[in-house]
């Protein structure tokens, strides 16, 4: 070897010089490996109509070069071992997400690594999720484990003779050299931060627009920003909500929040003599998907468009003033305010960005009191991040799409009629009593069954978004018919508190079907009415109770009406709810802002002004001063930010750790 004095040794051995150029060649080895991995993790995924598209592979691109770009900055020897290095990190990355994902549907996320039980329920599967074609990941190791060492030892020999012979180490003729690697090191970051920025600024103000905000799916975020990209991602929305929100909760706000539970504590217990009168009953509670309340009772030419809730209305409670108090998080805001009796936060979904705080939760109470508590969605367990927010909340299973034999193919999984009898056979194994919450799926956004599906008579809406919405819900109907049938049959019926209501609305705005339906103009209030009232359905075990209640309530009051009559005291839990029983009036806060204690219903400005928002009297159904409006204001107000706290702050554990 003879060291020159300005350019790099030069090797007389031929092999020797191929090795080194091929070793100086390593982040172009590196950005190529990384890239394939990361296309072959596609494809092994292949998640429904999410394979990689021309742009994701710039995004992908893009994340490689700012992973590995940055080691451009270092000196070659140093460079070649942090590709190294970086490359066994992100395979084995890759690798653990391939798996996991096989497993949960899901990626690994912070919340993931935090719930440490989760990882290990994966237990003894992990062998069986492991693939013989997975070893592909790892085959370029072989080769470059090697190469990059021999390389970097090269490379540190290399120095050690240039420094010791000509170049002093810090002289000037270095300095060039330390400015051009650096120079390549951050143009790689800028070429790679663009080609990630403009495909999803692209995605995220079109298609995706909305995705960042309050987004509902790790796969959704994945299909935009790739796997790197959305570990980026992760990373920054844990620490942006958990350690950077900025906001501290004083001492003051604490106690406040505190107070705010005492005080409301008779409004969670209801009347002394139906607590605990069904003690130890089964629950089951159906959230019905897109369940709106206009449809209970009515008739589209000439047949009833629920036959089955309409006759069960005739042995049950029904809440024809019940409201859902859903945001951004949608099904699993419902799930969470039904659960939990607290309100959902104003962006995004609690499911996915609070999964690990303490929370009062039916399933976990439940649990305690020596029930057997299951969760059934005939969907992906990682949608919503179901599988980690319901471990929290203490169910001893969720049985999701992977459970369920698929023997009634329809729109996103199988129908809902398979759903529940499924799941009805599954919790009917139970040897305690047990807690069942179950989220149907077939009446989702946009309704179309097939025709051997529909039957009702929907002229003229027939093919329209309305006459489908129509359709879904009969299936629905028809479908509760079944299950509740099997429940008799099983003998299970009037040993069960069952529990009907839908998540949300439907997210048809037009007045015009609705009108021809229902055989009158739909005002303002009625509109808002039938986008934020669903139906609540409460079937006790003796069928006693029976009848119409029109007070107004809402979703976060189911779970304090179950305790007390199942005799566990709702007063000494977190919850916002009132006691369904309780004879004072409600007030009912929606997360939007919007309220009512049934005489008046208000609807907030979106410029934030009370005074610009807007205030309807019941007893006229038309709109009135806002001034009428304003005396609830403040504590609807409060409510909503006191239930922020307590999610963003983790305030019940903080509670109970000062011995309550
Ligand atoms: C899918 C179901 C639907 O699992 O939760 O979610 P949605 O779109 O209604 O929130
Ligand atoms: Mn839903």
């Amino acid at each position: 070897m003879k060291p020159t004095i300005n350019g790099p040794v030069r090797y007389s051995n031929r092999s020797l010089r191929l090795l080194s150029l091929v070793g100086r060649l390593d982040i172009v080895w590196f950005v190529v490996l990384i890239l394939w991995k990361l296309i072959w993790f596609d494809k092994a995924l292949s998640i429904p109509n999410m394979a990689m598209s021309t742009s994701d592979f710039w995004v992908a691109l893009g994340a490689v070069l700012i992973v590995g770009g940055w080691t451009l900055g270092l000196s070659a020897r140093w460079r070649t071992l942090a590709l190294m290095i970086l490359n066994v990190i992100l395979t084995i990355l890759i690798f653990s997400d391939l798996v996991y994902f096989r497993y949960f549907q899901d990626f690994i996320s912070v919340p993931v690594l935090l719930q440490a039980a989760q990882v290990s329920s994966l237990g003894d599967s992990i062998a069986s999720l492991i693939m013989l074609k997975d070893g592909l990941l790892f085959i370029d190791w072989i080769v470059v484990i090697p190469l990059s060492i021999v390389t970097f030892r090269m490379l540190s020999k290399e120095r050690r003779v240039q420094s010791s012979s000509y170049i002093l180490p810090g002289s000037s003729r270095r300095r060039p050299k330390i400015i051009t690697r650096l120079i390549s090191g951050i143009v790689s970051i800028a070429i790679g931060s663009l080609l990630i920025a403009v495909p999803v600024q692209q995605a995220t103000s079109t298609w995706a627009k909305g995705l960042f905000a309050g987004h509902w799916w790790n796969a959704s975020i994945y299909n935009v920003t790739g796997l790197l990209g959305f570990h980026g991602y992760d990373v920054y929305r844990y620490a942006k909500d958990n350690w950077f929100s900025g906001a501290t909760i004083s001492a003051e706000e604490l106690a406040g929040a505190k107070q705010w539970f005492a005080d409301h504590r008779a409004d969670r217990q209801g009347p002394p003599v139906s607590f605990s009168k069904y003690k130890d009953s089964n629950v089951i509670i159906v959230q019905a998907e897109a369940f709106e309340n206009f449809v209970i009772g009515k008739k589209i030419n000439g047949q009833e468009i629920t036959p089955h809730l309409n006759a069960l209305l005739k042995e049950s409670m029904y809440f024809n003033r019940f409201f859902h108090q859903t945001g951004q998080g949608r099904t699993s805001d419902a799930d969470f305010g039904v659960n939990g009796s607290l309100h959902p936060l104003p962006t995004g979904s609690v499911f996915i960005r609070y999964p690990n705080q303490t929370y009062d939760m039916l399933p976990g109470i439940l649990k305690s009191a020596g029930y057997e508590t299951g969760a059934y969605h005939a969907y992906d367990a990682g949608f919503w991040n179901r599988y980690l927010m319901y471990n929290n909340m203490g169910y001893d299973f969720f049985m999701s799409r992977k459970d369920y034999k698929v023997d009634e193919p329809l729109g996103w999984s199988v129908g809902d009629k398979s759903f529940l009898r499924q799941s009805v056979a599954r919790m009917s194994e139970a040897q305690n009593p047990f807690y069942s919450f179950l989220i149907t799926l077939t009446s989702h956004h946009p309704y179309k069954l097939p025709e051997s599906a529909q039957q009702l008579n929907v002229d003229p809406h027939k093919d329209t978004i309305f006459g489908d919405y129509l359709q879904a819900i009969r299936y629905v109907d028809d479908a509760v018919g079944e299950m509740t049938a099997d429940l008799k049959q099983r003998g299970l019926w009037d040993k069960t508190i069952w529990v009907l209501y839908g998540d949300h609305d439907n997210s048809i705005w037009d007045r015009e079907p609705l009108a021809q339906l229902l055989g009158h103009d739909i005002s303002d209030l009625d509109m808002l009415e039938m986008k934020n009232q669903v139906p609540l359905i409460v079937h006790l075990p003796d069928g006693a109770n029976a009848g119409t209640y029109d007070t107004p309530s809402g979703q976060l009051d189911i779970a304090p009406t179950l305790l007390h009559w199942l005799g566990i005291d709702a007063g000494d839990k977190y919850m916002m709810g009132h006691n369904l029983l309780a004879p004072n009036n409600r007030l009912v806060v929606l997360r939007n802002g919007s309220f009512t204690d049934g005489n008046v219903f208000y609807v907030p400005s979106a410029d934030g002004l009370f005074e610009n928002g807007t205030c309807f009297d019941y007893s006229t159904r038309q709109t009135t001063d806002a001034s009428r409006c304003e005396p609830l204001e403040a504590e609807a107000k409060h409510r909503l930010s006191i239930s922020d706290q307590v999610i963003t702050h983790n305030l019940i554990k903080q509670f109970r750790q000062d011995g309550n």
